[in-house]
């Protein structure tokens, strides 16, 4: 038993995978802003608890759901149009953010990972991915890129987690997804890669470890968390 222990050792964590909104930047309450204004157009009732369900959610998906929750329906056309307008209301506000607007601890956190020599790939359901990424000059860290626009199937679906474990030519049990949404987190347990929760305990208690932010948070800690998640 202790021979075979030896033999298959645990394998060392290669690389991690961040999602970005709710994990890099708070762009959940620019969605916000831009589903309001959509939905009080089409007289939907829509809270911020509705907008919890929306976090990793696609475009498309998000505008079934609201539709869903007032029963009501689109023509294509119309549905096509009313994505069209929210994207354009919510990129307005992706031109004010600035460097200032990553998460706390987040600037950090990437530039020890990267001096360590960690491989670090973005794996979000936005087709504005990159446009945020830039508004807050992060983009050098990431070797590979994975959005909205490589990917058929959204979260839960693996597919944005796999692609980016593919870009960096990577076993799914060499990586590590950090996310903030629970389709997130099971989009992560799809690919077979262990998931750090960013959030509260209570909703992301599928993940394989949660914390609130990253604000503190070391490659140290990150090793000793990959040692007791095997
Ligand atoms: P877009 P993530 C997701 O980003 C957001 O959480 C979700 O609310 C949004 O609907 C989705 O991106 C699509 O965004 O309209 O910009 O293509 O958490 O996967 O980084
Ligand atoms: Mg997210």
């Amino acid at each position: 038993m202790q021979e075979l222990y030896y033999l298959c050792p645990m394998n060392a964590l290669k690389a991690c995978i961040f999602d970005l909104d709710g994990v890099i930047v708070d762009t959940a309450h620019f969605h916000f802003l831009a589903w309001k204004r959509l939905t009080d157009e089409l007289d939907i009732p829509f809270t911020t608890e509705d907008n919890e369900h929306l976090k990793g959610v696609s475009r498309v998906d998000s505008l079934h759901f609201l539709l869903r929750l007032a029963g009501k329906t689109l023509t294509p056309e119309a549905f096509e149009d009313a994505l069209k307008r929210k994207n354009e209301w919510f990129l307005a506000h992706i031109s004010t953010m600035t460097p200032a607007d990553a998460l706390a601890g987040i600037p950090a956190f990437l530039a020890e990972l990267k001096s360590t020599g960690m491989r670090i790939a973005l794996g979000s359901a936005s087709k504005n991915a990159r446009l945020i990424l830039e508004r807050i000059q992060l983009t050098h860290y990431f070797e590979v890129l994975i959005d909205g626009n490589q990917i058929e199937k959204a979260k839960p679906a693996p597919d944005v987690f796999l692609k980016g474990a593919e870009g960096l030519q990577l076993a799914c049990h060499d990586c590590l997804v950090f996310e903030d949404g629970i389709a997130g987190i099971e989009a992560a347990h799809h690919a077979q890669m262990k998931a750090i929760g960013i959030g509260r305990q209570d909703v992301l208690h599928m993940a394989d470890y949660v914390m609130p932010d990253f604000q503190g948070f070391t490659v140290g800690k990150l090793q000793d968390i990959w040692r007791e998640m095997h």
